[in-house]
């Protein structure tokens, strides 16, 4: 399968202060996967970066806008975004940070992987997976997370945190995306969560991170202790999820869709 029998895809960045880092990561998105569409988010990033976001949806019919006035967390931009995909009907919606981190020369191979999957999670954490230039208290933060909320969770998924991923539009549909509100890191670990939780095949396929070399990084204290206090809430409430998800893996899924999730 390739990516042109997937239908739409829309590839949504958020972004915050991102001015250095706009231009390329639009001009590569759009060479790597042609007939993808972008909608970037903008918080009304204070550097501007709104600005050249129009400017180049102006020259570029295939990129979008969105200006929300107030920042607050990747999550809700992401929510906004997924809102916007789901209301023009596209097939194929991809998270991908606008700092350089995620490559989108990778994403041709985790649009492929939707063959087989619902959601396609580009992961550091399986073999050949890689991080560049981080330090080893990120990648110890990252590793030990994910671990965490593995265990705690009992999720077989290596890289939760990650924000590189491709949903098939029907499990964003599928989904009760009103009542999340995980700002930070962990709102990746709660769309997971919710993902499998419901019954969707995920899949994880390896992608190389790469520390981002212009800009200031939005991670703060406050993202780590939200994603720790909300992996432990899951994990204390998740076992009779656990459980019920084990007996829906036996039967065949219905084939209006999932049946909603009980949190
Ligand atoms: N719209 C919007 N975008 C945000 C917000 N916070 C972060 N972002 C964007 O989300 C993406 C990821 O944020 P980063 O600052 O790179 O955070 P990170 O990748 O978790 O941390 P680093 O690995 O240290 O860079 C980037 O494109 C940011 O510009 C926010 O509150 N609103
Ligand atoms: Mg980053």
């Amino acid at each position: 399968m390739t990516h042109e029998d997937l239908g739409r895809v829309l590839v949504v960045i958020p972004t915050y202060n991102e001015r250095d880092n706009l231009e390329a990561i639009l001009g590569r998105v759009r060479a790597a996967v042609p007939p993808a569409e972008v909608l970037v988010v903008d918080d009304s990033s204070p550097d501007g970066t709104g600005d050249l976001a129009d400017t180049a949806a102006k020259a570029d019919p295939r990129i979008h806008v969105l200006h929300r006035t107030t920042k607050d967390g990747l999550g809700q931009a992401y929510l906004t975004g997924f809102g916007w995909a789901l209301e023009h009907g596209y097939d194929v919606i991809v998270e991908m940070d606008a700092d350089g981190s995620h490559a989108p020369e990778e994403l041709p191979r985790l649009l492929a992987a939707l063959d087989g999957a619902d959601l396609v999670l580009g992961s550091r954490w399986v073999p050949g997976g890689l991080v560049r230039n981080w330090p080893r208290t990120r990648l110890l933060l990252s590793r030990g997370g994910n671990l965490y909320t593995r265990v705690l969770l009992r999720m077989p998924i290596k890289d939760a945190t990650g924000g590189y991923r491709a949903y098939r539009a029907e499990v964003l549909r599928g989904l009760d995306l009103a009542g999340v509100s995980s700002q930070g890191y962990c709102f990746q670990v709660d769309l997971a969560r919710r993902t499998w939780q419901a019954g969707y095949r995920v899949t994880e396929v390896p992608i190389t991170f790469t520390e981002r070399v212009l800009g200031q990084s939005k991670m703060s204290g406050s993202i780590v202790r939200e994603a720790l206090w909300r992996v432990t809430l899951w994990g204390v409430s998740s076992r009779p999820a656990a459980t019920r998800r084990r007996a829906l893996a036996t039967r065949p899924r219905p084939l209006d869709g999932p049946e909603p999730e009980r949190a």
